[in-house]
Formats: C-alpha cells, sequence, structure tokens
C-alpha cells in the first residue's frame, strides 16, 4: 500500500472508517496548556478535547501541549513534524482496532529549549486551564516527612534560577507571577494524575513552593487560581513498534508515535474552574461536587488491581497484564483482594454499582488485545504503592479487617525487587528508587521486615504488628514455595 506521512497537508488522503478532524484547525486557539504529552495525555484528555472541538462554539478551547524533560524531546519533535495529528489506535475487546486521527492538540513547546516561552504561554490571558500529567512522582512529596522536598537539587535550581526552571513549580510559580504582575485573569491549574485528592495535593506542593520562592504571590494565588480534584481513567500502554507497522500496512498512514488504548475511558472533574471552562460534559465527562469517592474507588480497584497483577505476574515470568489474569489463581485472588479487603473501605459511591464496576474492570484488564505491559504497570512502583494500596491498607488496620493479599502483594514487591522472576530471569525495572529498593531487598532475604523500613514507600507502616506479621508469613512462604501454590493457598481460605 502507498504510504504517507501523517500531517495537516494530507488529512486528506485518510479513508474511511478512520475519523478525521472535521474542524477547521486553523480556527483552533490554545486556552488549554497541558504539560506532560504521554500516551495517556494522548488517549484521555486530548480525544475527549478533539470531541468537543467537533460541537459548535468551542474553537477558543485547543490544547498547547508541553514538553518540560529532555527526555519529552522525541514527543515535541514529533507533533511539530506531523502538525500536533497523531493516530488514536482503540482496541476492543473483540480485537477490532477503531481509529481515530485526533487534531486538539494545535500548538507545542518544548521548555528546555526555551524556558520563557513556556512562561509566557503559561501566563498568556487566552489560555484559562493548565492541565498536568506529570506522573504520581512528579508533584515532588516526601513521603517521610509529609513535606514537599526542598532537598531536590532540581528544586534549588529553579529557586536560583527563576527564569530558566526546570521543574513544573519553577514555572508555575513565574507564569502566576506575570499574571498577577499584567493583572492578567486567574486561571485554573487542573492536576490529571493518579493521586487521592490530586488538585488538592497539586494546590499544596505548589504553595510550599510559592512560600518560599515568591512569598508575594501566595495571597494572590489564593484569589485567582483553582485547582479542581479529578479522576481520570484510560488504559494506555506503552505504544509497541509493531502498531506502528501495522497502522502503515493497513491503512498507509506513517505515525510516528500512534497511541493505543482501550475502549473504556471515564473522566469526573470537580466543577471548580476560575476563568472558565471547556464545556468537556458535551463528550462524557462528569462534573460533579465531590470527585473524593471516584477516585477512591479508581485508584483502589484499577490502579491497585493493576499493581497486583503486575508485580505476581512479573514474578511469574508473565509479560503482559492479560496473562497475569488468565492465571485461574492470579484472577481469584486479585477478586478476593477487591472483595475482601477494597469494598469494605469504598462505602456507597452515589451513581456506581461496585460489582458493576468491578465486573467490568476484570474485563478491561483481560483485554486480549491490548498487550498492556507488566514493565509499564511496575514502572515506579515505590510512587504506586503508597497511593494505590497504602491507603487501604492502613483503613482495613483502623478497621480491623483484613489485609492479607495487600501484605502478600507487598511481600512479592520485596522479592521482585531483588531483581529475578521466578524463572531465574532478570526483571526490567524501572523506577526511581530503583537502587534503594535492591539494596534492601537484598538485605530482606535474611531479614524481610528491613524492607518495610523504606519510610519514603511505607510511612509508618512497619509499627503496625499484624502487618508486619502477615507480611513476613508471606514472605516466607513465598520464598519457599514460589507465588502461584501460595495464591491457590490464600484463595482455599477464602473458601
Ligand atoms: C496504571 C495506570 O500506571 C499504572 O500502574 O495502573 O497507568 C492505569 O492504566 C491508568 O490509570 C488507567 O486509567
Amino acid at each position: 500500500m502507498n504510504s504517507f506521512k501523517l500531517n495537516s497537508q494530507n488529512l486528506s488522503r485518510i479513508a474511511d472508517p478512520i475519523a478525521t478532524p472535521l474542524y477547521n484547525r486553523s480556527e483552533i486557539t490554545a486556552g488549554i496548556v497541558h504539560v506532560g504529552v504521554g500516551g495517556f495525555h494522548r488517549a484521555h484528555q486530548a480525544f475527549y478535547t478533539d470531541q468537543l472541538l467537533h460541537k459548535e462554539s468551542n474553537n477558543n478551547w485547543g490544547i498547547c501541549g508541553v514538553g518540560l524533560l529532555e527526555f519529552d524531546q522525541k514527543i515535541i519533535n514529533t507533533l511539530k513534524e506531523q502538525d500536533g495529528l497523531y493516530t488514536l489506535i482503540v482496541k476492543e475487546l473483540n480485537g477490532t482496532l477503531d481509529k481515530i486521527v485526533v487534531g486538539s492538540i494545535v500548538e507545542y513547546l518544548f521548555a528546555p529549549e526555551n524556558p520563557m516561552a513556556v512562561i509566557e504561554k503559561m501566563a498568556h490571558p487566552t489560555i484559562k486551564v493548565i492541565t498536568l500529567t506529570i506522573t504520581e512522582g512528579g508533584y515532588n512529596y516526601k513521603e517521610a516527612t509529609d513535606e514537599f522536598d526542598f532537598d531536590n537539587p532540581l528544586i534549588q535550581h529553579d529557586l536560583q534560577n527563576p527564569n530558566s526552571p526546570k521543574t513544573i513549580f519553577g514555572y508555575l510559580t513565574q507564569a502566576l507571577k506575570l499574571r498577577s504582575e499584567r493583572n492578567t485573569n486567574g486561571c485554573t491549574i487542573q492536576s490529571c494524575d493518579n493521586i487521592q485528592g490530586n488538585g488538592d495535593f497539586a494546590k499544596r506542593m505548589l504553595l510550599s513552593y510559592v512560600e518560599r520562592a515568591e512569598p508575594g504571590l501566595l495571597e494572590w494565588i489564593r484569589y485567582n487560581v483553582s485547582f479542581p480534584n479529578s479522576m481520570v481513567d484510560r488504559i494506555t500502554p506503552v505504544t509497541d513498534p509493531l502498531d506502528i507497522s501495522k497502522l502503515r500496512a493497513s491503512d498507509g498512514i506513517e505515525d510516528q508515535w500512534p497511541v493505543v488504548c482501550e475502549p473504556f475511558n471515564q473522566w469526573v472533574i470537580e466543577d471548580d474552574f476560575i476563568a472558565g471552562r471547556p464545556p468537556w460534559e458535551q463528550v462524557g465527562a462528569q462534573f460533579v461536587k465531590d470527585v473524593a469517592p471516584y477516585e477512591k474507588m479508581k485508584l483502589s480497584l484499577l490502579n491497585a488491581g493493576h499493581s497486583v497483577l503486575g508485580i505476581l505476574g512479573a514474578l511469574l515470568g508473565y509479560t503482559t497484564i492479560d496473562e497475569a489474569l488468565s492465571n485461574p489463581s492470579i484472577n481469584t485472588f486479585l477478586r478476593n483482594f477487591m472483595d475482601m479487603e477494597v469494598t469494605p473501605i469504598l462505602g456507597e459511591i452515589e451513581g456506581v454499582n461496585l460489582k458493576n464496576y468491578k465486573h467490568s474492570l476484570m474485563q478491561r484488564f483481560g483485554n486480549l488485545y491490548m498487550k498492556d505491559q507488566i514493565d509499564r504497570i511496575c514502572s515506579e512502583s515505590s510512587a504506586k504503592i503508597p497511593v494505590f494500596l497504602l491507603p487501604t491498607i492502613n483503613s482495613q488496620l483502623k478497621g480491623k479487617g483484613t489485609i492479607e493479599h495487600a501484605a502478600f502483594v507487598i511481600a512479592a514487591w520485596a522479592i521482585y525487587n531483588v531483581g529475578f522472576d521466578e524463572n531465574g530471569k532478570e526483571i526490567n525495572r524501572k523506577d526511581g528508587m530503583k537502587n534503594l529498593l535492591h539494596q534492601k531487598a537484598i538485605l530482606a532475604v535474611d531479614n524481610p521486615a528491613i524492607f518495610l523500613e523504606i519510610d519514603a514507600v511505607f510511612g509508618n507502616l512497619k509499627e503496625s504488628e499484624i502487618f508486619v506479621e502477615n507480611y513476613i508469613a508471606a514472605y516466607k512462604n513465598i520464598s519457599q514455595h514460589g507465588i502461584e501454590k501460595c495464591v491457590i493457598a490464600i484463595n482455599n481460605k477464602g473458601l
């Protein structure tokens, strides 16, 4: 098949049934700056926004994508070469692929190249909302002290070089400072990361930084910036080179970086936008007063469920989430974890049937065509476990509920960090705390409790006798019998 590069000029060559932007992209202006143009943003917010731009009167809600890290150079270059266009490949449960060319990213900036351009853009009066996907670890939070981490050398750099910052905190502070000095309207900063109370958390971290960097700005922020909480959801595996070559072979589209994702998507947002907002409700987002219960449900069932499958699956030598779920004992273990340890802490959630939600999660995890990588799920677990799993453990301990499954997963993660699966194959671990985790994991072989001393991950969990007891028992059992036998024994107890 003749192929062509994906860009504005070639849009008309894209054949049905692939949807392309039907709005006039040259008339769209950016009302949103988004930081972190990874796969998730492109499968979720940029997709919702693309759908919105198809409706009338929304021309001022385009997105300016910003790459903050050196690592982002590749995606920003790709967007530049493709005029911001990319293909979203939705992998249905039955294997059908739905493809959409998304057009909502109309500008793109690479911060390391020109920091002032990013600061000016964030401060521009047409920008009403600044959204973030900077990952759980990106908020510069120190679990051990429950505070903003001023020891981070990048933060020190930003304090000394306000006009050429490297972190999101330096950028936002300078942009808000310009807004206040120029008497520009305020704006909304919306976190789209998987963190309970992500808006409140982003606010707390930013204000800690501002207090040190620009204390005179605190008052202005209080009255001119809002930080809505939101729950975001769409499983988005890492794009595989095969996705790229197949797209070219089947549709002739040469897209350097398409995004693959599942059909399901959900976005629940607290309606607190001080300078106006896109009417995302027109395309399926839910605006509610209190997002907390939705966030808690999603983080503790979906994200923690992912970690359960990822960690146990990695030790068993699986490479994808569906493979791990297709193991019947892992499948039962996960369901019992959800029913026995998570469901009791959730309570009633208005408009949600938890039984159906859990059922749909199992279907989503089992999607055979997504090939969601266990490596992706296990990466940065040191930042994920405190958000996905610890709140459940702590609530259950408080309410004297069971924590056996969760303790088992933590024990498995300690063993995972030794670095080998049960077949002796080296695990490809990616984690900001990789070295420390490994050191502690090695010491834990003779004394498992040592692993729980990583306060940055576990806080004061080591002080719970019940947890430590369960964890040590699980650790010893796994070391002796392997994951699968232990999982079967735990499942049998639940019968
Ligand atoms: C995953 C999430 O990173 C992870 O561990 O659980 O990326 C998950 O796929 C998304 O939050 C789905 O909305």
